[in-house]
């Protein structure tokens, strides 16, 4: 069995967070383990508004202990660390570890809230993690952050990001929702290693039900190299995986929405 671990928040209502990463996991067959960085949960009396639970610093070295030292990964990813001390074990363990294939998705905010829940942790993820990460997976808001090109509107805006972010020490960059950028018309999203820019290009789905996408997107890549992808290859298959994901989105009340990371499977045994 192929073993491959998230370093991530408990989203409480499921569609995000280790709840999509592990979800993910399985469909690639693989056996999945997680550390929770937090708890996050949402009020039906206040709008869905978002508060955030972190676990302590000895809860979540215990667990990252028990993953890496006592079982082992192929491949890991972490989310939403929210607290310095998670970035700097994060940090400890995929390089004690020497875990290679490790994505970073730089989790900064939840969507639907607008402002980054610590923005003083953008420059220790940066600065810690992105070095370590094989390909990190940041969303339009976070290119802007770790780039410093705020409001990247255009496929060029993109790819500058990219650079900049590359220069800072990441491997490969994987920039999604190329489908915000201003009048898209495809989901376009950009891989850069360096070398070449590489556009993948899905169809667009209309829909406001993605929470979890961004989620969902970087355990596929992490669950592709476990199972022995190159960059390109589990990126293209993460990319195919999300838009299946996507095209079995439904409301799970007024406020919000997941994708369905079945539904791929599902489509394989019934159509
Ligand atoms: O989608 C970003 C995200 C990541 N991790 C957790 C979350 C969210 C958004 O709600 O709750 C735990």
């Amino acid at each position: 069995m192929i073993k491959i671990a998230t370093i991530a928040g408990s989203d409480a209502s499921g569609g995000a967070g280790l709840e999509a990463d592990l979800k993910t996991f399985e469909e690639y067959g693989l056996y999945g383990m997680a550390a929770v960085t937090l708890i996050a949960t949402m009020d039906p009396e206040k709008n869905w508004a978002h508060t955030v639970f972190p676990l302590d610093e000895k809860a979540l070295k215990a667990q990252l202990e028990t993953i890496f030292k006592g079982v082992g990964v192929a491949a890991a990813k972490s989310g939403m660390l929210g607290t310095a001390y998670a970035v700097a074990l994060t940090c400890d363990y995929i390089s004690s570890h020497k875990i290679k294939n490790y994505v970073l998705d730089p989790v900064m905010v939840c969507k639907g809230n607008d402002e980054a829940l610590n923005p003083e942790l953008t420059t220790a993820i940066a600065e810690q993690l992105l070095p370590l990460a094989l390909v990190t997976t940041p969303n339009l808001f976070e290119a802007g952050q770790l780039s410093g090109i705020k409001n990247i509107a255009t496929i060029e805006h993109m790819q500058e990001a990219a650079r900049i972010i590359l220069d800072k020490g990441a491997a490969t960059v994987f920039i999604k929702g190329g489908s915000k950028l201003p009048n898209a018309t495809k989901a376009v999203d950009l891989l850069y290693d360096g070398k070449t820019f590489e556009l993948l290009e899905a169809p667009l789905i209309k829909t406001n039900w993605t929470h979890g996408a961004g989620c969902t997107t970087s355990a596929a890549i992490a669950s592709g190299l476990a199972r022995g992808l190159s960059v390109y290859d589990a990126v293209a298959l993460a990319k195919r995986f999300i838009t299946q994901s996507l095209y079995g989105n439904f409301a799970l009340n007024q406020w919000i929405g997941p994708g369905n990371p079945s539904t791929w499977r599902k489509e394989t045994l019934f159509t």
